[in-house]
């Protein structure tokens, strides 16, 4: 495994390491998983980069005893997160495209949206999710700081301002008359370094019927599924419904419905808007969460435990399979699967290679470890033996689309919620 360097600038870039909670700023922090000094997840390394040191931070797992909000410690500088080198392209996964157009499809009906109507997506990426009010004529507006995603949004004809939304960007749009009907927030609410400002930049822009439809992981899920690997520093908070909903009312926003959604590993939809009338699934989420302790320590306690069980398997599982001179690969150059091998310590000496369908991912390497990243067509050129899941989450997709790879005997890995061979 390549040296981990403390880069010269790493104090520079994190930009917040003080002990207060992001949402309510309490200090009664209680720490729940140490996953050690991480590489950054999207931080694919180039041929040149190979020889150069890698910037690593520490990747802590806390609970807030006062708003129970599970978020990391550490704020990496958004902008060496989100920078022009961002590889995460949401049009690479179908199954993403198809769960984000059912989304709209559903929202332009219920809601009666039309001509006159005005959408906004946070965190808009590549267009994958607004070009579907573009094709209903529907006026949108997408915000994503990664310029490349960006351009790609607007060639598609998605009208995109490239820039981190924020607390002034909303007082900007909102000055300007560009308040919402549907804002759409997916993956982005807890990637922010600025939660409180982000959410009521929320509030600032939704016209007073407006709604706010925002995804993001749920944490019971991260727990009962051990997905720890989606623990990196793009990912500041891990929600639970009774933390969301003490952000939300804080800026006088209300969670008036809410789905659990299998997308991600399990996901939360949220529906937020600016009057209290909240549905009977958040009240019995929110009960739920009550009877099994989500918003106590203890639900959290066995979670390290599990976490080092699961690795220890997965060595053992990976070992064996190496000592019978079995050639294994990765599929899936995901984030979270950078964060698995490298708390694993899952080298090239385990990994031939890994592969996957984002041309922008090709020719590079997944950090810390190194491991190459190929086109997803050599898993039938190279045949390995075995192929560890790192995009879990896609199984279904992935399995189908790699029927051929399993008919001439190829196997695959799947690493959580423990390490199986299918
Ligand atoms: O929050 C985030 C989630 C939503 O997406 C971002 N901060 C970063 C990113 O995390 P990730 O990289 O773990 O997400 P995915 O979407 O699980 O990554 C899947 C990877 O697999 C992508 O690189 C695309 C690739 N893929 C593929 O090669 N063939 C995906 C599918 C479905 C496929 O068929």
């Amino acid at each position: 495994m390549a040296p981990f360097h403390e880069s010269i600038d790493a104090k520079r870039t994190v930009i917040r390491a003080a002990r207060a909670c992001r949402s309510c700023a309490s200090h009664r922090l209680e720490l729940v998983l140490a996953l050690g000094n991480t590489p950054l997840a999207d931080a694919l390394r180039t041929p040149q980069q190979l020889n150069e040191n890698e910037p690593v931070f520490p990747l802590d797992l806390v609970f807030c005893h006062d708003c129970s909000l599970v978020q990391i410690l550490a704020t990496v500088d958004p902008k060496l997160l989100f920078g022009p080198d961002y590889p995460y392209f949401s049009s690479f996964s179908p199954t993403l495209l198809r769960h984000s157009r059912a989304n709209v499809m559903e929202l332009i009906t219920s809601r009666q949206l039309d001509k006159t109507s005005f959408v906004i997506e946070l965190a808009s990426n590549d267009g994958y999710l607004l070009k579907n009010y573009v094709a209903e004529d529907i006026t949108v507006l997408g915000i994503d700081p990664v310029e490349p995603c960006a351009r790609a949004a607007t060639e598609a004809g998605v009208p995109t301002v490239n820039d981190f939304f924020s607390l002034v960007l909303a007082e900007q749009l909102a000055q300007e008359g560009k308040q919402a009907d549907v804002i759409h927030a997916n993956n982005v609410l807890a990637h922010v370094a600025d939660t409180n400002g982000f959410v009521e930049g929320i509030a600032l822009l939704l016209k007073d019927r407006g709604v706010a439809v925002i995804e993001c992981p749920y944490v019971r899920d991260l727990v009962d599924q051990c997905e720890f690997d989606t623990i990196y520093h793009e990912h500041l908070c891990y929600f639970s419904v009774t933390s969301l909903d003490t952000l939300f009312r804080r800026h006088q926003l209300y969670l008036n419905d809410i789905r659990r959604l299998e997308i991600h590993g399990g996901s939360l939809r949220l529906y937020v808007q600016r009057f209290e009338h909240v549905a009977p699934a958040v009240a019995a989420m929110l009960r739920e969460e009550g009877e099994a302790g989500v918003d106590k320590l203890d639900y959290y306690r066995n979670f390290a435990g599990a976490v080092k069980r699961l690795k220890t398997r997965l060595q053992t599982l990976l070992g064996d399979l190496k000592r019978q001179h079995k050639s294994i690969a990765a599929y899936g150059a995901a984030a979270k699967g950078a964060t698995l091998i490298n708390y694993a310590g899952i080298g090239t000496e385990t990994v031939d290679f890994v592969v996957d369908q984002n041309v922008h991912k090709h020719g590079k390497y997944m950090p810390g470890q190194r491991l190459p990243i190929y086109a997803a067509d050599q898993l039938l050129q190279r045949m390995p033996d075995y192929v560890l899941l790192l995009a879990w989450n896609f199984f279904d997709e992935i399995a189908s689309q790699q029927r051929q790879y399993r008919r001439q005997g190829g196997r695959f890995i799947i690493p959580v919620p423990m390490p199986r061979i299918v």
